[in-house]
């Protein structure tokens, strides 16, 4: 397909929101052993039971590896059940689909196009999660291939799908701490980093907050925190306890988000949404993880940083994450009054947790083209 060289802004191409209709998602089949434990067995059951919780909604393509395609199939139970699941075999280095697909954009005629954004796997060499990472920087790309879909690629600018939320009505949030983090575009002042989410995105404002949730190894992305539920509405992560190392950060947030109006001239209501834990990986856990140098490593110390927020929107549904505490039927709770035209699946994410992330990062919507 392929490759242009304007942008989604000059073409008429935005990114929509979440919550506009999809037509399907996309993920990846976990299976490096130096990020998920026990070679990567109970983290496949738990994709799976996200990819099967996401086709009661809306089709799952999901990306597997050669080696792993037989066990994929069957443990999804394509071939007995699940019509709305495809495979289709492409080559990784990891399962992060959000931050490795293309970000979809659209234009008011039905079409459809991709931003294909470098990767660097969150860092690179200064503080990245892995090398190399080049398998995982031609995911977009490819899965653009499969679709027929053109591509705008930004060779000269790092971003991942994680790190920003859109209201599709010409706002983005993001976080400082990762997209003005040194081991991004360290080349790129916040005025030119503004102005290429503005060309490429097709927004007009971007709603900069200082950081995302505390040891977030992806260096705060903003789908771990706070995310849009429909234009003018945020979910923010959100602690009472001071004690807590996000209730800084959940305070700057909320002041600015307050304080703060959308590119519409809205001002922001914000729906806060506790924040589960403290949880720990167990010592066994984080042994079963291969140590390889380069990767991360795993530490029973480390305070995950597991959060409520990263659910994914699809149509007509919510899936969200349970970490079997005692704030889980509050979170759902509250993803129930927030979005009582969806239903709210809860899936357990723990595993996922224990590899660095959750449902919406393991996870890429494409969305449904309007019709002609
Ligand atoms: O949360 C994400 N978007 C990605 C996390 C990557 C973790 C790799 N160990």
């Amino acid at each position: 397909m392929a490759t242009l060289t304007t942008t989604p802004r000059a073409d008429g191409y935005r990114m929509p929101g979440e919550f506009e209709p999809h037509k399907q998602t996309w993920m990846v089949w976990p299976e490096r052993p130096d990020n998920w434990r026990l070679g990567a067995s109970p983290a496949q059951a738990a994709f799976a039971r996200v990819a099967r919780a996401i086709a009661q909604f809306e089709a799952v393509t999901l990306c597997v590896s050669a080696a792993q395609f037989k066990n994929a199939s069957e443990s999804l139970g394509i071939e007995k059940t699940n019509h709305r699941i495809r495979l289709v075999e492409i080559i990784t280095d990891d399962a992060w689909c959000r931050d490795t697909g293309p970000t979809f954009v659209i234009d008011d005629h039905g079409n459809i196009r991709g931003i294909d954004w470098t990767f660097n796997a969150w860092g690179g060499l200064d503080g990245g999660l892995y090398a190399p990472w080049d398998r995982d920087d031609r995911v977009a790309a490819t899965i653009l291939d499969i679709e027929g879909i053109d591509r705008y690629r930004t060779d000269d600018f790092i971003l991942e799908g994680g790190s920003i939320h859109v209201d599709g009505e010409g706002t983005v949030i993001t976080t400082e701490e990762c997209l003005l983090n040194k081991n991004r575009n360290p080349h790129m002042t916040r005025d030119a980093i503004d102005a290429k989410l503005r060309d490429y995105l097709n927004i007009e404002k971007v709603i900069w907050l200082p950081n995302g949730l505390f040891n977030d190894e992806t260096d705060g992305h903003i789908d771990n925190f706070c995310c849009f539920a429909r234009p003018g509405e945020v979910l923010l992560a959100w602690t009472n306890d001071a004690q807590n190392p996000s209730y800084l950060f959940c305070q700057a947030a909320l002041r600015l988000l307050e304080n703060t109006k959308d590119a519409r001239g809205r001002t922001l209501i914000v729906h806060k949404m506790p924040i589960p834990g403290p949880i720990y990986a167990t010592k066994e856990e984080c042994d079963g993880v291969e140590i390889v140098s380069g990767s991360q490593a795993r530490d029973p110390s480390i305070r995950l940083a597991a959060s409520y927020i990263n659910f994914l929107i699809v149509n007509r549904g919510i899936i969200a994450a349970s970490f079997d505490d005692a704030k889980d039927s509050e979170a759902k709770a509250i993803l129930k009054r927030v979005f009582p035209e969806r239903e709210v699946v809860v899936v357990p994410g723990r595993e996922i947790l224990l590899g660095g992330g959750n449902i919406h990062c393991i996870t890429q919507q494409q969305p449904q083209q309007k019709k002609q």
